[in-house]
């Protein structure tokens, strides 16, 4: 070990980034961190963890204002001007508002109605999602480029692991404001950045001085980083909970880290040592870059509540191709199928299934999903639906032990039409090309 570590340093040393870039001629810079990682991990006993656990340094990255800044990005007439991106039908509610829109109130889910009330003046946009993709790979590129640990949370926003890479770029705000510049430089967008010895404090950070924001917290500032904010900024602390710590005089952090935790017992139950380590700023998860999805789904809020099969059959259609085209995208497959109903009068109910072998394929998917769907319609034919889901659970990676890809449902048929399909769409951009049931759906739409 000892070998490989004095072996990592050496040629750390010869090939230390420089202004023109990150090139590194003869190792690259990822294969020195992938390395450093696994000397880290593979010498640790009991006491160098909890040594490596304070020693840990994360950054958190989130985009600013994500979808309307990448809008802002392709029409640049727009940038000054409040910019709204959301579904614009009649129930359509707010992805996301520019920052010169939240100042009219306008947040993330609101209804869109309310939005066009206090701000009829903006810029309405659909969301375009594949675009807001490829600007997300782009932005994970410059992710990896630091550290092989970068957990993703969503397009815009990540966690990276940087303790491998500190000695290579020169200490976490090195790091920080070199992610900030490059995300600058491959996208001509602004992002927010937090750093802290763990994830807890590092997203916090993140979000302290947003938008363009870079902020560190070090190891002797936590208390007075957390102490003044409000205790629902705690994760976990939602609109039930923090009504009964107000009952108990505790608004702050500050306040909640002072209480003796027998007194946050009959608030918190169990779960009271976790939310007082918090308040300390200690937390001990790791960055996962491995975690997998737990689950893809989509779903359609009708403008008008939908009774006819075959209109909700293309719907369903159209989400299983989505769906399906994303777990092919990221090699995973699924187990379980989900299908989701909401009617007219707002019952909602969902139903699955677990297949028999695991699948990616838009056709068995579909199959699944109309199956469910159509055990719910046996029982409610005259019920309109307001909106209609389906999703996918039980997910493996294609290649996980063997596991998933020798427990195939699909047949080498379905695959390469699959295949077909997907090449076509991604040359051209948001699904192209339908199956023909779905085509029914989308005309309608246009
Ligand atoms: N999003 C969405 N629906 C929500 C919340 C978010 O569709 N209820 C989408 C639109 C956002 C993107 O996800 O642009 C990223 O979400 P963020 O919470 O990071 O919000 P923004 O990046 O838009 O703004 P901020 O600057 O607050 O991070
Ligand atoms: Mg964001």
């Amino acid at each position: 070990m000892v070998q490989v570590q004095a072996l990592v340093e050496d040629r750390k040393l010869l090939s230390y980034p420089c202004a023109t870039g990150f090139g590194i001629s003869w190792c690259s810079h990822t294969d020195i961190m992938k390395l450093n990682h696994a000397v880290g991990k593979s010498i640790m006993n009991a006491g160098q963890k909890t040594a490596q656990i304070a020693a840990r340094k994360i950054v958190h990255v989130d985009m600013d204002a994500f979808y309307a800044s990448v809008e802002c990005l392709d029409q640049p007439e727009l940038k000054d001007q409040p910019v709204i991106v959301g579904g614009l039908g009649p129930r359509g509610v707010v992805a996301t508002a520019n920052y010169a829109a939240r100042v009219f109130g306008i947040h993330s889910a609101m209804p869109m109605s309310r939005a066009r009330r206090l701000c009829p003046q903006a810029q309405y946009i659909r969301p375009r999602m594949s675009r807001y993709q490829e600007i997300s790979a782009r932005i994970f590129s410059v992710f990896r480029d630091f550290t092989p640990t970068v957990e993703g949370l969503s397009l815009d926003e990540a966690f990276l692991d940087v303790t491998s890479s500190l000695k290579l770029f020169g200490g976490i705000e090195e790091i920080g404001l070199q992610v900030k510049q490059e995300i600058f430089n491959r996208t001509g967008l602004t992002a927010s950045v937090g750093m802290a010895h763990n994830k807890f404090l590092a997203k916090l950070a993140s979000d302290a001085h947003k938008p363009n924001g870079l902020v560190y917290v070090r190891p002797g500032e936590v208390f007075r980083f957390l102490d003044p904010m409000p205790v629902s900024r705690l994760w976990g602390i939602g609109k039930r909970t923090a009504p009964k710590l107000t009952a108990l005089g505790i608004l702050t952090i500050g306040q909640l880290r002072r209480c003796d935790v027998s007194l946050l017992r009959p608030v918190f139950g169990n779960r009271a040592d976790h939310f007082h380590l918090l308040s300390r700023g200690e937390d001990d998860r790791e960055v996962q870059s491995w975690r997998p999805d737990k689950s893809i789904s989509h779903e359609v809020t009708f403008d008008t509540d939908l009774m006819d099969r075959g209109e909700l059959l293309a719907e369903l259609l159209r989400q299983s191709e989505k769906v399906s085209r994303r777990l092919r995208a990221r090699e995973l497959m699924a187990r379980t199928v989900v299908v989701k109903i909401r009617d007219a009068g707002f019952r909602t109910v969902t139903r699955s299934r677990s297949m028999r072998a695991y699948s990616n394929s838009t056709r068995t998917l579909y199959r699944m999903s109309r199956a469910l769907f159509e055990s719910w319609r046996d029982q409610h034919r005259t019920t309109p639906v307001r909106l209609i889901g389906m999703g996918v659970t039980g997910l493996e990676h294609e290649n996980s032990d063997g596991k998933a890809a020798g427990d195939r449902l699909d047949s080498s048929t379905e695959r390469s039409l699959d295949q077909v399909l997907d090449r076509i769409n991604q040359r051209y951009g948001d699904a192209k090309i339908f199956h023909g049931l779905a085509l029914r759906r989308n005309k309608k739409e246009r």
